[in-house]
């Protein structure tokens, strides 16, 4: 079981590189690695397992955050509709975005960061991925708001970016220009 121990924090190098493909179809290792992540956010959601563990609540997952420089994730989620958003996802690439921008109103937070990041981080408002899911299916996501913003974040974190790289140094809450606010 992953636990708040296996998290590496910023600082540590392994954030900053550009994670590698991960060969298809997964190998039962990776397939394991990437449902351990998944279960890791879903019990980080769960009072009583984030109690007795120590988990911090977690939305997303990438691989780089637990050592690896592997191109997965994992989120779990629900939007302001309901609905669920529960995948891990091998190679997710970002296909097309919107030129429209969105961030959200409460800034980001990270796993990885023990501190607060104030400012208003930019992504892209809609965004599609592509990638292969747990199952070794490939996927096509069009997402939007706060699922787009999710995604973007852990596909940063397989190129080595934090939320805060994104974040204008001089003046952190500056509206970003074309960009929708979006509330969690
Ligand atoms: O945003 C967080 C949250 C957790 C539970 C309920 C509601 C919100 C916690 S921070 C988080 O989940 C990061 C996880 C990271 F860093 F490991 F990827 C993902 C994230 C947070 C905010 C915006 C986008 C992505
Ligand atoms: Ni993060």
């Amino acid at each position: 079981m992953i636990t708040m121990n296996d998290i590496i924090r910023e600082g540590d190098p392994i954030l900053r590189e550009v994670a590698t493909e991960v060969p298809m179809p997964p190998s039962e290792e990776d397939r394991n690695t990437l449902n351990e992540m998944l279960q890791y956010l879903k019990n980080s959601q769960d009072d009583t397992i984030c109690e007795k563990y120590g988990l911090r609540p977690g939305v997303g997952l990438a691989a780089p955050q637990i050592g690896l420089t592997k191109r997965m994730l994992a989120v779990h989620f629900t939007d302001f509709n309901d609905k669920l958003y529960s995948y891990g996802l091998f190679n997710p690439k970002i296909v097309s975005h919107s030129v429209e921008k969105a961030y959200l109103t409460s800034g980001e937070g990270c796993l990885s960061v023990d501190r607060e990041v104030p400012g208003y981080v930019p992504r892209y408002a809609r965004v599609t991925i592509k990638g292969t899911d747990l199952e070794g299916n490939e996927v096509k996501l069009r997402l939007r708001d706060f699922a787009a913003i999710v995604f973007q974040h852990e596909v940063d974190h397989l190129n080595g970016i934090m939320f805060y790289d994104h974040i204008d140094q001089d003046n952190p809450f500056k509206e970003p220009e074309n960009a929708k606010p979006v509330d969690r």
